[in-house]
């Protein structure tokens, strides 16, 4: 592997780990706010960014490179409402694939095939979360303003949980 291919790899492991991070403490504010439904469900996609981390961290190690552990920067620990954190989750895994979509580019310029193989389940993870995301602030929309809204969005959160 390059070293830049190994530079770029080990920014993607910083960002993972921010996600991881970064979903964690929305996970804590839904918490406070009562959203344990909302809470449960970025508790889990906190813990799934730190595997996409380490799956990182492993595949640099094992084609004998040399992974850096990043600091993370502090995420936001507030936020507007629960439309507009979703909105900021969609938003963050857009620059997900964005920066995956860069890696893919740059290791098939590079020949590096093994690099490209391994970033194919990123590729497809992402459009996974993509679509879930899409799909929550989907049914947000859908839900509308009514006063009832944070019981009907946390109570379909819920069932997303129990289907995966
Ligand atoms: Fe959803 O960000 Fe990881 O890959």
């Amino acid at each position: 592997m390059s070293p830049e291919m190994q530079n770029k790899l080990n920014n993607q492991i910083g960002m993972e780990a921010y996600a991881s991070f970064l979903y964690l403490s929305m996970s804590v504010w839904c918490d406070y706010k009562g959203l344990m439904g909302c809470a449960r469900f970025l508790k889990r996609q906190s813990a799934e960014e730190h595997m996409h981390m380490m799956k990182l961290v492993e595949y640099v190690q094992e084609v004998d490179g040399y992974p850096s552990i990043p600091s993370i920067a502090q995420p936001p620990g507030d936020f507007k409402d629960i439309d507009t954190l979703f909105q900021e989750v969609l938003g963050h895994e857009k620059k997900v694939t964005r920066a995956i979509n860069d890696l893919v580019e740059f290791s098939s310029k590079e020949k590096d095939h093994s690099t490209y193989n391994f970033l194919q389940w990123y590729v497809e993870e992402q459009r996974e979360e993509e679509n879930l995301m899409r799909t929550i602030l989907d049914k947000i929309n859908l839900i509308g303003d009514s006063p009832q809204k944070l019981y009907y969005i946390d109570k379909e959160l819920e069932a997303i949980n129990d289907s995966v």
